[in-house]
């Protein structure tokens, strides 16, 4: 397990290459031109500008997170083609740096989506929080106007994506499904050669919260939908980005049997914690097991079974301590969760050394 974390950029982000590189076994940096609209090419001097900032940190910037998907494409609109050559060009480009992995998603208008950004938890920290009924009531046309005002933007909810929401939803509303799955098909199968060329990997993000928001379709968000995924381009570069925390919030999701049945395809896994309740809410907890749904010790020790080679990041922490930062992306419980993980890691590598030395002592008796 390769342990990175996700860094906003120069003067868009509260924490420093050198903070982060002061948390233990942590090498690489997990970024974004998050000042570029999706759909245009990125830049080979932008890029260089990230690597040289990573290096001086002594931190790599194998993995980016995300290219994000034009909506003509996700649309299916005539215009997509020239937004896929541009996705081809940012490809090429990334390659040329050693970029090895490539998150992005593909949910139509919103990433990922949350009711409370700063819910107060029993301990008196704050977490993101998703309550069913409100989502119910929300107009996210007015939401969207509220994120796009404020100085701290969500990732997804960025203002260039949010300009024409009402021209979106009328677009989105004859988008069926299968009509998704047959653009995210045409998608794949053009870019995914050119990943191949450049020794990449494109990793899907699943759809959070894992159900339909807003009416509008969602695809990536079980068991049979990755493995619908995979199977649509069959190439080693057609892989996952498994989030145990997307996934997470919907109990029907194994995510220990995902990880035995997808290993080969997950390259980069983000791992959190939520604790769901009976309604279908659901909040952020610390990373621990037992604060929250997911079984993270069960998915660690999946992953350290099947020899996990692939690079890991914590996920959305909570706001500790009076840490004033992006929603989820603070320093503090992003840094505890790295060393929960690393705490199951290290103990799952001394048992089975362990079991290997009495195997060994067996067979020579
Ligand atoms: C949320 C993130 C997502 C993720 C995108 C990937 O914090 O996990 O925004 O970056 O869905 O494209």
């Amino acid at each position: 397990m390769r342990m990175t974390f996700r860094w906003y950029g120069e003067g868009n982000d509260t924490i420093s290459l050198e903070q982060i590189k002061q948390i233990p076994g942590t090498e690489g940096i997990v970024w974004a031109l998050h000042d570029l609209p999706a759909g245009e090419v990125w830049p080979v001097e932008k890029i260089e500008e990230v690597k040289r900032q990573a290096d001086r940190a002594g931190l790599h910037i194998d993995v980016v997170e995300s290219v994000n998907v034009h909506e003509d494409i996700k649309l299916g609109l005539p215009t997509r083609d020239r937004y896929i050559e541009n996705y081809k060009k940012t490809i090429e480009n990334l390659g040329k740096f050693g970029v090895k992995v490539i998150c992005y998603n593909f949910m139509p208008v919103f990433d990922w989506t949350r009711t409370d950004l700063a819910k107060e938890m029993e301990d008196g920290s704050t977490a993101l929080f998703y309550e069913n009924s409100k989502v119910d009531q929300i107009d996210p046309v007015e939401l969207a106007r509220k994120i796009s005002g404020s100085s701290l933007t969500m990732p997804g909810w960025e203002p260039e994506r949010l300009k024409d929401l009402s021209g979106l939803f009328k677009a989105y509303e004859k988008v069926t499904e299968e009509d998704l799955w047959d653009n995210l098909q045409y998608f794949l199968e053009q870019i995914i050669p050119i990943a191949e060329i450049n020794d990449i990997k494109m990793a899907i993000h699943p759809d959070d919260p894992p159900w339909p928001v807003f009416g509008l379709p969602r695809i990536i968000n079980s068991q049979e939908g990755l493995r619908r995924l995979l199977r649509v381009v069959d190439s080693p570069s057609n892989c996952i980005t498994l989030c145990t925390g997307s996934l997470g919030a919907n109990g029907n999701n194994d995510i220990v049997a995902m990880v035995n049945e997808f290993i080969d395809r997950i390259p980069f896994t983000h791992i959190r914690n939520v604790r769901r309740y009976e309604n279908g809410d659901f909040i952020e907890t610390s990373h621990r097991t037992q604060d929250g749904s997911v079984d993270i010790t069960g998915v660690v020790e999946a992953f350290h079974q099947k020899g996990f080679k692939g690079y890991a990041r914590p996920d959305h922490g909570r706001h500790l301590w009076g840490e004033q930062c992006r929603p989820g992306y603070g320093l503090y419980d992003r840094a505890l969760g790295i060393m929960y993980l690393w705490g199951l890691w290290d103990a799952f590598e001394r048992k089975s050394a362990a079991q290997h030395t009495v195997q060994k002592e067996n067979s020579l008796v």
